[in-house]
């Protein structure tokens, strides 16, 4: 149903208001400019970059190339999450992700750790990663919420169900925008009740988790409804399976024009901060698409 602007009723309006509020400051990002998170895996096995970097020196320098292309966050994953992927154990994570963490500190750059265990976003906090990004939105490990509590630090809480070994069989729903909007804010309503405040997190629909190519289609057309949560929104496409379903490439490399095109609309559509490998191309195509609005 639609309903113009003077007739929306006025019990309607705490609900409009929070749809039509300014994004939220985050992690010190500006509040009205998209936000750009280069991806830094520090796995052999990343379907998209997995083995690109041969030791912790080789990682640093290619997270602090891309904070120079403009990424105003570096992620660093030291356990891949493509679909049916071994998990890793948080030993071995922390061994591939906590020099790196340090290292890129040290330069001076902003740093999310991806990583669904609490034990490995502890000592990231402690080497000086500032966000956590968790792909399972703190359902994997029992201690990731209140651990995130007591740390204060923003969090990304993102949606999947099942685990990414068997993550391909949850994809199944009525409609999927509305489903994924409804379990993500049972995860931001969950964060709550262990103490983390609604304006430290981000959410994100989890692009290619339990979803099909048509799934991720539809979610990203319709991800205004995310708005109704209050929170900031991530969304990560860069190079994923999908783009190479619906074009015909095999290579994740060669899919950055393709991520770029649905970055670029997922940003039009409410996403704030886009979780990328190409910094570069993401970083021009932002600031062409704020030069024309302004
Ligand atoms: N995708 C991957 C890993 N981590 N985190 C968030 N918040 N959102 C994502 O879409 C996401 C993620 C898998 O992609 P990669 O192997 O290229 O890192």
């Amino acid at each position: 149903m639609l309903v113009r602007v003077g007739d929306v009723p006025a019990e309607w309006q705490p609900l409009v208001d929070r749809v039509a509020a300014p994004v939220p400051g985050w992690a010190g990002l500006e509040p009205n400019r998209p936000a750009v998170m280069g991806i830094l895996n520090v796995t052999p096995d990343s379907f998209s970059d997995g083995g690109a970097h041969a030791d912790a020196e080789a990682a640093v320098a290619a997270g602090v190339a891309l904070a120079a292309a403009g990424a105003d966050i570096i992620d660093v994953g030291g356990e891949s999450t493509r679909p049916g992927a071994a998990p890793v154990s948080p030993a071995c994570e922390r061994a591939r992700v906590l020099p790196v963490i340090r290292g890129l500190v040290a330069h001076g750059v902003r740093v999310s750790v991806d990583t669904r265990h609490a034990a490995t976003m502890a000592a990231a906090l402690v080497a000086g990663a500032s966000i956590v990004n968790d792909v399972s939105g703190l359902t994997h490990d029992p201690d990731a919420a209140s651990l995130i509590a007591r740390a204060g630090c923003p969090v990304v809480l993102m949606h999947m169900r099942g685990e990414p070994a068997t993550m391909a069989r949850h994809a199944v729903y009525d409609d999927v925008a509305i489903e994924v909007a409804a379990e993500l804010w049972a995860r931001v309503q969950a964060a709550g009740r262990a103490g983390i405040a609604l304006a430290r997190i981000a959410v994100d629909p989890g692009i290619g988790f339990a979803k099909t190519a048509r799934h991720n289609l539809q979610l990203l057309s319709r991800l205004p409804l995310l708005c109704n949560l209050g929170c900031r929104i991530l969304v990560g496409v860069s190079r994923k399976s999908f783009i190479g379903r619906l074009t015909g490439t095999a290579c994740p490399r060669e899919r950055d024009v393709g991520s770029l095109a649905l970055g670029l609309q997922a940003v039009d559509r409410t996403a704030s901060i886009l979780r990328v490998h190409d910094v570069a191309a993401t970083v021009q195509a932002l600031r062409l698409r704020e030069a024309v609005l302004a």
